[in-house]
């Protein structure tokens, strides 16, 4: 018997999604210390001063700046624990989570 044309389809193909990524964006304001902004950066965020530094003068002199981006659930946490450090000592910074 000729097999031609009887080729199964065994390989199946595995779909894997890419995990969604979500920008923590850094809002400037009249009030909160150029200081504390850098080092809620470094600390909560990871940068080093140079970058925290970058990422602090770009929001103040444009109105915003992308500081990383990260899965959402970190994005979030990350985002509500710098604001929450800030809201303790009176300071009104905000930052936003959105879609890559
Ligand atoms: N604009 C603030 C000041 O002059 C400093 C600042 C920078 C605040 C960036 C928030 O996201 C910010 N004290």
């Amino acid at each position: 018997m000729s097999d031609i044309g009887l080729k199964p389809k065994l390989q199946q193909k595995t779909k894997v999604e890419k995990p969604k990524l979500y920008k923590v964006i850094l809002l400037n304001d009249d009030y909160t210390p150029r200081e504390f902004v850098v080092l809620i950066l470094k600390a909560e965020f990871r940068l080093d001063m140079a970058q925290a530094e970058v990422v602090m003068l770009t929001a103040h002199q444009k109105g915003a700046c992308v500081v990383s981006v990260y899965p959402k659930d970190v994005a979030e946490t990350k985002t509500t624990r710098a604001i929450d450090a800030a809201s303790k000592l009176g300071y009104p910074l905000q930052l936003s989570v959105e879609p890559e």
